[in-house]
């Protein structure tokens, strides 16, 4: 007999465990404690973690600087949501949303504060003027994969990832629902790579920066380790494309960049200068 759960008249918190996240999710919005954050010497200060959504970021950054942008320098802060940085009163200041990614642009007349991973990738691509095509229908095109990227992955990362990779207790009705909608959305992608090189067509675009720590990781075999149950390998032009992103420079050196898990070599806490990137990576086995 199975015991099921029935809902009380009112929902009330349950402080207690049923997830690696239990301890830091809360029902309300808002600061928790008074923290400045801190402040590196480039114009672009960014706040965040080498999560998926952290990744999108510090790929764009680093693909910038690769084809010699130096104006997109930046220093990247590693905030520790585990711990409950993005709840400090300087974070909240920056993004009320209490998530990582967050970004603080000083390089105009006015500091600007940018936060959502989508709204970063674009203040930046129109910023520098790459990685955006700057009309018809290429544009339009990106911006579809970009913003299908934002409402598809907390299927995949709040859903599939939470219940079958976070939640202490596997249960089979939402592992169901979301690996089916996982494979699901990594079909529509199989579909869209097999007639183009890149998501959006034969330019690499934020659309592919947007999608790629999601599920191109995840077919890589480097996301919650469900490679073989996704049968991700079925995918052949989803693997081709991730396969071909994840040996550029820029993607290499974003991945690691906030990453406090992994290898050693994939692990660079803070960020302030190319260099410090260049000594984690010079530690990966040839
Ligand atoms: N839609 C947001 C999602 C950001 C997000 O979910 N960030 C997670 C880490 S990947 C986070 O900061 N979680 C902390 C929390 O929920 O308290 C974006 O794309 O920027």
């Amino acid at each position: 007999m199975t015991t099921q759960y029935v809902p009380p008249k009112v929902w009330v918190h349950n402080t207690g465990g049923g997830n690696k996240w239990a301890s830091i999710n809360r029902p309300v919005s808002g600061s928790t404690h008074e923290k400045e954050l801190p402040v590196g010497k480039h114009a672009l200060q960014l706040y965040s973690l080498g999560t998926p959504n952290g990744q999108k970021v510090t790929i764009l950054l680093e693909e910038l600087l690769a084809k010699g942008l130096k104006e997109a320098e930046y220093d990247a802060h590693l905030i520790n949501i585990g711990d409950g940085d993005q709840f400090s009163s300087g974070f909240v200041a920056v993004n009320p949303n209490s998530k990582i990614p967050a970004l603080v642009d000083k390089s105009g007349d006015e500091v600007v504060n940018v936060f959502e991973s989508a709204s970063i990738l674009v203040h930046l691509a129109e910023k520098f003027g790459v990685f955006l095509p700057k009309s018809g229908s290429a544009r339009t095109t990106t911006f579809n994969w970009l913003f299908w990227a934002q409402g598809s992955a907390p299927f995949l990362g709040g859903g599939f990832g939470h219940f079958y990779a976070y939640a202490d207790e596997k249960f089979e009705y939402p592992i169901n629902r979301f690996a089916m909608e996982a494979k699901r959305q990594l079909d529509v992608l199989d579909k869209q790579l097999s007639k183009n090189t890149f998501i959006a067509g034969e330019e690499f675009t934020i659309a592919d920066i947007a999608i790629f720590p999601w599920y191109g990781n995840l077919v890589l075999g480097k996301l919650y380790d469900a490679a073989e149950f996704l049968q991700v390998e079925t995918y052949t032009h989803v693997m081709r494309w991730a396969k071909l992103l994840e040996k550029r420079e820029g993607v290499q050196r974003g991945r690691i960049v906030n990453r406090s898990f992994g290898e050693e070599w994939e692990q660079l806490a803070n960020r302030h200068s190319a260099a410090d990137i260049d000594a984690v990576l010079a530690k990966k086995p040839k």
